[in-house]
């Protein structure tokens, strides 16, 4: 069982001002990435895979969403890369998922599922450009939604898309790069970032009752409001800005009132076919 109650909810503390890890410009690795690599909605967008969805997928409202986003990462500092969208996958917009960022490393991912895979290769091409590359073999499956870093230790889901195989390389390659990898189960949600979202440096926002919590005691927890649950997404910007979206303002509240300085997007539709504000990039 999930031992929800062991956790001091870092939103339960009386809030003295802004708190230390809102004012922290978020790095990744240690590191303050430039490059902000992203990837158009493909017009085949409305066949993107959807857990319980029911409602057609609208490729032109995802667009002008995406859109949306990449003017926010331009504004914050990035140096936007764009790799060609393909009609034959109507995921691709999804690139988190392709790659993974560790250390001064890129690991380019085999994901779960199988009509994903054909994704990798153009986003491994363009990466290999800036460093090196290595990749996720059979049968080990990742896909890049699993995995949250923090500090030196590496968060990896074990979920529908991220198995124990995968995980194990993980571990090979972020030994390499002096990454701790701690395993963390997901039950209620696609992705571990569909459910834990860092927010700062040590600290993360966490749909409650979806992932074994327990593992994530290094890390600073936040709750998501019951009533928004898996609608909150963030993504900290390079310019000390916390991207959210904008379905979810009663969380989105709590974190302004401890001192985040917040832009809230719509993502809607991206978050129809299950995608979250991590998932539209890869910083490095
Ligand atoms: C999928 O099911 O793979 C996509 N429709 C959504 C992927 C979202 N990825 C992410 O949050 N990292």
């Amino acid at each position: 069982m999930f031992k929800l109650a062991e956790y001091k909810p870092y939103l339960n503390e009386p809030s003295t001002g802004r708190s230390k890890d809102a004012t922290i410009s978020p790095t990744i690795n240690g590191m303050d990435p430039e490059h902000a690599l992203v990837r158009p909605v493909p017009a085949t967008f409305a066949q993107a895979l959807v857990r319980n969805g029911s409602r057609r997928l609208n490729a032109s409202v995802a667009t002008e969403q995406h859109q949306t986003y990449q003017q926010q990462l331009s504004k914050a500092g990035y140096t936007l890369l764009e790799v060609p969208t393909d009609d034959r996958c109507p995921d691709c917009v999804f690139i988190e998922d392709t790659a993974v960022i560790i250390g001064s490393v890129a690991l380019v991912t085999r994901p779960g599922a199988r009509s994903r895979r054909p994704e990798t290769g153009p986003v491994a091409a363009v990466l290999q450009q800036h460093l090196p590359t290595v990749v996720v073999t059979e049968p080990g499956t990742i896909d890049g939604g699993d995995v949250l870093i923090s500090g030196s230790t590496v968060y990896v889901g074990r979920s529908q898309r991220t198995n124990g195989e995968g995980i194990e390389q993980l571990r090979r390659i972020s030994a390499t790069q002096g990454f701790d990898v701690v395993t963390v189960g997901v039950y209620d949600t696609l992705h571990l970032k569909s459910a834990v979202l860092p927010v700062g440096a040590e600290t993360v926002v966490v749909t409650p009752n979806s992932v074994e919590e327990e593992q994530l005691d290094g890390l600073r927890v936040m709750f998501e409001d019951e009533t928004e649950r898996f609608r909150f997404s963030a993504l900290p910007l390079r310019d000390g800005r916390l991207l959210v979206t904008r379905s979810s303002p009663r969380t989105v509240a709590r974190l302004e009132s401890v001192g985040y300085e917040i832009e809230a997007i719509d993502i809607s539709e991206l978050q129809a076919a299950d995608g979250g504000l991590t998932c539209l990039s890869i910083l490095f």
